[in-house]
């Protein structure tokens, strides 16, 4: 039955991660995968994790199931978070929360759930974008295009392009934003162009679904939520999909929602049932302990705002970085401008390192980078910049 099966594709992310883990070389440097790492190259659990699960053993009374759309204390810590406290969509009650496994879990059931009530919508992604995106739209029938976003003479947005491509999508079809540190470019669009993109958001009538996978990670739990919030003062409805992996450290616990907004609430609660709908006809409800981690974190003052110095520290150590490395670029004799990667936000930037020169990096120096050249800036340290920085010198001399 099952000798006809062709293996499949390694994911071209998380297979660099094996061939990383097998390579030999002592001075290997992984700038693959997006896992937030420390100056000691560690993902180690945040203090405020630790201390939510110590809380949270003792007080725990039951494994029993959590209801399909996951625990109330989440699901409002959630809204809390991405609206703001006692935002008017809060308040009205325009949106309803499911805790999802992960963000790639709300992101598919916001798939499904496209593909079953609007069957004609196509799903516009940014060229370029997370490597998983399209496959998730495409794996429930969904078609895919793409929109104009990265200009790679400038190293920036290509706001005119980006504009006028949208300006194309026909009312009743969904697009993709990246609430903020854009995967894989680092690039996101200012407040005044989020503003212009809400604008034509509302001319053109689609609907739009953010991908809000590293809040806190760009300028501050407040202000990256600046597009989203952008958006809902020019547009009645709208989905997010939104994960905890990166901010929270919670990868493997596997926590994210989908959120559902829509013009009035009983439009909300009635488009909810389908949304749980999805979820029941995939894994049923949600797992409990990572989202029982986020709300108790969430909810007491003392370990939100230890969670909020240590989100705080990663990210300025991340700015740290871009500077550091094109910095040591610089002093390696590189006349390359690299500037731009300390003007991006986020774990990730696009190096402009061509195919080639990726995969000599990993060959002649045991250094993994994406193969479209993007990297992980949050895998560089004080202790490997200069020997990542020499490497990266000599390739480019070619
Ligand atoms: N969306 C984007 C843009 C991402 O970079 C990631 C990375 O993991 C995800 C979604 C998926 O998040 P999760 O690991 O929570 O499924
Ligand atoms: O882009 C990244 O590196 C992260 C992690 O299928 C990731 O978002 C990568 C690939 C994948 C799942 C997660």
């Amino acid at each position: 039955m099952f000798e006809h099966i062709q293996a499949a594709p390694a994911d071209p992310i998380l297979g660099l991660n094996d061939a990383f883990r097998n390579d030999l070389n002592p001075n290997k440097i992984n700038l693959g995968v997006g896992v937030y790492k420390d100056e000691q190259g560690a993902t180690p659990i945040l203090k405020s994790v630790k201390q939510a699960e110590e809380r949270l053993l003792n007080q725990e009374l039951t494994k029993s199931y959590l209801s399909i759309e996951g625990a109330p204390a989440y699901r409002q810590a959630v809204q809390t978070l991405l609206f703001g406290e006692d935002h008017n969509i809060i308040t009205k009650q325009l949106a309803q929360t499911a805790h999802t496994p992960g963000g790639t879990g709300a992101l598919r059931i916001a798939a499904e759930f496209i593909k079953k009530h609007l069957p004609e919508a196509t799903m516009w992604v940014s060229n370029p974008t997370w490597a998983n995106h399209q496959a998730v739209f495409q794996s429930v029938g969904l078609e895919v295009g793409s929109y104009a976003y990265y200009d790679a003479n400038t190293k920036g947005l290509d706001f005119e392009a980006l504009l006028a491509s949208l300006s194309q999508v026909p009312a009743g079809d969904v697009v993709l934003f990246h609430g903020c540190c854009h995967n894989p470019t680092g690039i996101d669009p200012t407040p005044e162009q989020w503003y212009q993109l809400a604008k034509l958001c509302s001319k053109q009538g689609f609907l739009p679904l953010f991908d809000f996978a590293y809040q806190g990670f760009g300028e501050g739990i407040e202000e990256d939520a600046k597009g989203l919030r952008t958006f809902l003062e020019h547009v009645p409805e709208m989905l997010i999909a939104n994960s905890f992996s990166k901010n929270f450290g919670l990868y493997n616990e596997r926590v994210g929602a989908l959120t559902i907004v829509c013009e009035t609430a009983e439009q909300t609660e009635a488009a909810f049932t389908q949304v749980k709908r999805c979820i029941r006809t995939n894994y049923s409800n949600p797992p409990s302990h990572g989202s029982a981690i986020v709300a108790e974190i969430l909810n007491s003052k003392e370990l939100r705002s230890l969670w909020e110095m240590e989100l705080k520290s990663m990210r300025t150590r991340i700015h740290e970085m871009r500077s550091l490395f094109v910095n040591t670029l610089r002093t390696k004799g590189v006349t390359q401008d690299f500037s731009f990667i300390s003007k991006q936000r986020g774990m990730f930037s696009f190096s402009g390192l061509t195919p080639d020169q990726v995969a000599q990096l990993r060959k002649d120096f045991g250094i993994y980078i994406v193969g479209s050249g993007r990297i992980n800036v949050a895998g560089m340290t004080h202790e490997n910049m200069e020997p990542l920085c020499d490497a990266i010198a000599t390739v480019l001399k070619g």
